[in-house]
């Protein structure tokens, strides 16, 4: 794959960004992929998707979406693991120069994933949640994600929406309480704040360009009411500082041979973004 040549060399998120992403728990950032990778992306997810490329059965297609309680979502995760196409994104050091910007280094992969809306997918909701009501194996709770357009991503298409300054709230419940049923169960919480300022953000992204959010921020995105897809790649990263906390282990992820709990999760299976100079 070619270089990032449209993408900025140098890119870092300013002082103000670094606070903007501190206080509301999301920020957007500039684009991280040329038009040869944003089509080369694109046609490799499809081709997983359809089988046309081998790939693990138990990572791709519709078995896994019901993790975040939509059966209808075609999802394939642990991508870098299994792809080298995938793999190579990984490299970039303009993604690394960006997430070091908001998280201590060296920060790792812990698992990545494409979220595809087909045309019209009247069913292509991801329901509200927060990532790390399913990620509390491993912690502190500073993890963070890249999210990526592979196409452009509207609010017609069903791109991510975010609440604002949500990775601050105290929110006390686990996995297995949410009702998969209700996409909008964990908005419907007492312990929101009622000052909250509820009203959703809309992450509008050309293809190729990127956000990050919190961990902890609540988020979301609507069905696709167009006639083209909408495909997402997106990284879950972890600051040098996240340990594995418990011995349940979502067989999903990678391996944690070597990874005792108390140990900071690292390895071949948790590859460091590339290095950034200081
Ligand atoms: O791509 C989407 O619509 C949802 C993505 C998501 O939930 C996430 O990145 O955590």
């Amino acid at each position: 794959m070619a270089d990032l040549a449209q993408c900025s060399k140098d890119a870092h998120f300013s002082r103000d960004e670094v606070e903007f992403f501190r206080t509301n728990g999301y920020v957007a950032g500039p684009r991280v992929l040329s038009d040869e990778q944003i089509d080369c992306l694109r046609r490799r997810c499809d081709d997983i998707a359809s089988g046309r490329i081998e790939f693990p059965e138990e990572l791709s297609g519709l078995a896994n979406a019901e993790v975040k309680g939509n059966p209808q979502l075609s999802k394939i995760v642990n991508l870098f693991r299994h792809d080298p196409v995938f793999a190579e994104v990984i490299g970039s050091s303009t993604i690394s120069r960006l997430a070091h910007d908001l998280m201590a280094g060296p920060v790792r992969v812990w698992e990545d994933q494409s979220i595809a809306k087909a045309p019209g997918d009247a069913h292509g909701v991801v329901a509200w949640h927060r990532d790390y009501t399913y990620w509390d194996h491993v912690g502190p709770a500073e993890l963070a994600t890249c999210w990526i357009a592979l196409d452009d991503a509207t609010v017609a298409n069903g791109c991510m929406h975010v609440i604002g300054g949500s990775h601050r709230w105290k929110l006390d419940y686990r996995r297995d309480d949410v009702d998969n049923n209700n996409p909008n169960w964990v908005l419907e919480r007492p312990e929101i704040p009622s000052a909250a300022s509820l009203p959703p953000v809309a992450c509008e992204l050309p293809a190729g360009h990127c956000h990050f959010h919190h961990c902890l921020t609540l988020h979301g995105s609507a069905a696709n009411t167009t006639d083209r897809p909408r495909r997402s790649y997106i990284l879950h990263l972890m600051p040098g500082t996240t340990r594995r906390l418990g011995h349940d282990w979502n067989p999903r992820m990678g391996s944690v041979e070597g990874v005792e709990v108390g140990d900071i999760v690292r390895g071949p299976d948790y590859p460091e973004l590339a290095s950034v100079e200081t």
